[in-house]
C-alpha cells in the first residue's frame, strides 16, 4: 500500500495506535469505551481513541471554570497573541495537518491543505480584531452623563463540530471565543477523532508555551450523551453547534430552554442559476467543483442547478462530458479529482437518495454507482452522478450529503429565484451570469433568501472574511469573518453621571 508520508505526519502530530480523548489543555486522559478511527481512503485503521466517559466531563468543566477567572482578566491583545502562535504553528504543521484531514476524513489533499489554510487565516483575522472589539459611545439626554456600551467575555463555549470540516471549524470558533476572553470545550465528530487530538496536540504546546493555565482549550471526543450533557449544562454560555438539521433542532430549543446562546450551522441544499447570460465556460467548473468537491460533502456543496431552457441542453452535455473525466481515487493521490465518503453508511444514504430520485421520476443524465475493485477497498468510493429532477421531489428538497446533482429547467429569472428559494434550508447560493440587472435582481431583497449569495462563483468556498451562515433550517447563525466576534460575548450597555444632581430620564421629576 502506497503510504504518500502519512506515517511520518502521524507522528508528526503525535497520534499514536492507542490515544486518550480527552485534555484541557495538558496530558491526555480517559475514561470512556474505545473506538476505532479507520480511514475512508484505503479502509486502514489509523488509530483507537478511548472516549471521555461522565467523569472526564466533570473534571473537564471545572478546568474551564476555573481558567476563564483567570483567562477573562488577560488584556485582549495579550489573548490575541496567543492565537497569533497557534496561526504559527498551525503554519508549521500545515502539511502533517492537511494530509491528517484528508487521509481520516477522505477529502483531496488540496482541499485537506485548504482546510488548514483556513485555520490560519481565522488565527490572522482574530489577531487584528483582539485590537478592535469595538463599542459605541452614545450622548446620554440628561446633561453631565456618558453614556457607552462594553463588550463582556462569555464564559464557557461548547464547540461541537461535524466530519466534513475536522478542524477548519474548531479553529473558526476557538481563535474568537478566545480573543474575546472565552474558555472553549470541543466536542468533534467521533467519525474524526484524530483530526481533534491532532489540533488540541497543538494548542497544547501554545498553551504550555506561554504558561497558561490548563482550561482555557479543552477537547472531548465523546458520544452524543456527552453532547448531550453540553447542551443542557448551564455552566456552558455559548453551544456553537455544526450538524444536521434534525439534531440543530433539538440544541436550539434544549439551549433556548434555559436561555443560553446558540450558534447554529445545519444544512443547505445549495443552487447555482445558470443564466441564459452566463459565462458557460466558468459555469460548468464551478458547478462541476461545486457538486464534487468534498465528493459532495460540504454544507456550501452545489446540491441543484437551475438552468435557463435556452442553454439547458448545452449545460447538461457539457456538464456529462466534465463528469466523464472525473478521476476517482485516494483523496492523497494528487491526480484525483474526488475521494471516498465518510463511511459505509454514507454510501447507503448515496444509494438510498438514487433509489428515492428514481422512484419519484427522476431521469439520470449521469449515473450513480459504487465503486468496487483494488482502489476502492474501504467500500466508500462512489461515482458522482446527476439526475434531472422537479424542485418539488421530496429527495430534492432534503440534503444528501453526496455527490448527487439535480437539474431543474426555468424560463423567467423570476422564476428561477423562486425555485432557488423554495426549499426548507437557506445557506448558500449563486447566480452565473454577466447581465448586471439579472444579477441585481438575485442579490435584491426580491432575491436569494440564503445567508450567502454569489456572483459568478459557485456555492462553495467561502473566504473566511465574511460572515458564514444561512437561512431557515440552516439555523440562522453566523461564524467566522464580519462582526461575528459579537456572538461570543455579553453586551453591556453603561451610564455614567458626573455630576453633583440625580437628573431622571423622560424628564421623570421624583422630589423627596
Ligand atoms: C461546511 O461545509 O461545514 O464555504 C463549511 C466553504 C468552506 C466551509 C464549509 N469554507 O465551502
Amino acid at each position: 500500500v502506497k503510504d504518500f508520508g502519512i506515517e511520518k505526519s502521524l507522528k508528526n502530530l503525535g497520534i499514536k495506535d492507542e490515544n486518550k480523548g480527552t485534555s484541557t489543555g495538558g496530558k491526555f486522559f480517559a475514561s470512556g469505551k474505545t473506538i476505532e478511527s479507520y480511514s475512508p481512503a484505503d479502509g486502514r485503521l489509523i488509530g483507537k481513541v478511548k472516549l471521555s466517559g461522565e467523569k472526564d466531563y466533570d473534571r473537564v468543566m471545572e478546568s474551564a471554570q476555573k481558567a476563564f477567572l483567570e483567562f477573562r482578566t488577560m488584556p485582549a491583545p495579550k489573548r490575541g497573541e496567543i492565537v497569533r502562535q497557534l496561526g504559527q504553528k498551525l503554519r508549521e504543521y500545515k502539511d502533517d495537518l492537511g494530509k491528517l484531514v484528508s487521509y481520516e476524513m477522505g477529502k483531496s489533499l488540496q482541499e485537506g491543505l485548504g482546510e488548514v489554510q483556513e485555520m490560519i487565516d481565522i488565527c490572522d483575522f482574530a489577531v487584528g480584531l483582539s485590537r478592535q472589539l469595538h463599542g459605541y459611545t452614545m450622548h446620554s439626554e440628561r446633561p453631565g452623563h456618558r453614556m457607552y456600551e462594553q463588550y463582556h467575555p462569555l464564559g464557557i463555549v461548547s464547540i461541537i463540530t461535524a466530519f466534513n470540516f475536522p478542524v477548519a471549524v474548531w479553529a473558526w470558533n476557538t481563535a474568537l471565543a478566545w480573543i474575546c476572553g472565552n474558555v472553549t470545550i470541543w466536542k468533534p465528530s467521533e467519525k474524526t477523532p484524530l483530526c481533534a487530538v491532532a489540533c488540541q496536540n497543538i494548542m497544547n504546546e501554545v498553551l504550555k508555551e506561554n504558561n497558561l493555565p490548563e482550561g482555557i482549550s479543552s477537547v472531548m471526543v465523546a458520544d452524543h450523551e456527552i453532547g448531550q450533557k453540553l447542551v443542557d449544562d448551564k455552566r456552558v454560555a455559548l453551544v456553537s453547534f455544526t450538524g444536521s438539521t434534525r439534531v440543530g433542532r433539538m440544541v436550539s430549543s434544549k439551549v433556548a430552554e434555559r436561555f443560553g446562546k446558540s450558534i447554529l450551522e445545519l444544512g443547505g441544499n445549495n443552487a447555482i442559476i445558470i443564466s441564459k447570460d452566463a459565462d458557460l465556460d466558468m459555469s460548468i467548473i464551478g458547478a462541476v467543483f461545486g457538486a464534487v468537491g468534498t465528493a459532495g460533502q460540504r454544507c456550501t456543496s452545489t446540491r441543484r442547478l437551475i438552468i435557463h431552457e435556452s442553454v439547458y441542453d448545452e449545460v447538461k452535455n457539457r456538464l456529462a462530458k466534465a463528469y466523464g473525466q472525473l478521476k476517482i481515487g485516494n483523496p492523497l493521490d494528487e491526480n484525483m479529482h474526488v475521494g471516498p465518503l465518510i463511511d459505509v453508511e454514507a454510501v447507503n444514504q448515496y444509494e438510498l437518495a438514487i433509489e428515492k430520485c428514481k422512484a419519484e421520476g427522476g431521469k439520470f443524465v449521469v449515473e450513480g454507482e459504487v465503486l468496487e475493485g483494488k482502489e476502492y477497498e474501504s467500500g466508500c468510493y462512489v461515482k458522482p452522478c446527476i439526475a434531472e429532477v422537479e424542485n418539488s421531489f421530496e429527495i430534492v428538497q432534503h440534503e444528501t450529503f453526496a455527490p448527487i446533482l439535480y437539474l431543474i429547467k426555468y424560463s423567467t429569472l423570476e422564476e428561477a429565484i423562486a425555485i432557488q428559494n423554495d426549499v426548507p434550508q437557506g445557506l448558500s447560493s449563486a447566480i452565473m451570469t454577466q447581465n448586471l440587472r439579472e444579477a441585481e435582481l438575485f442579490l435584491s431583497h426580491a432575491g436569494s433568501d440564503c445567508g450567502i449569495a454569489n456572483v459568478n462563483i459557485g456555492t462553495s468556498g467561502a473566504e473566511i472574511g465574511g460572515a458564514f451562515g444561512g437561512e431557515k433550517e440552516t439555523g440562522g447563525g453566523r461564524e467566522s469573518g464580519s462582526d461575528v466576534w459579537k456572538y461570543y460575548m455579553r453586551r453591556q450597555t453603561n451610564t455614567i453621571n458626573y455630576t453633583a444632581s440625580l437628573p431622571l430620564a423622560q424628564g421623570i421629576k421624583f422630589d423627596l
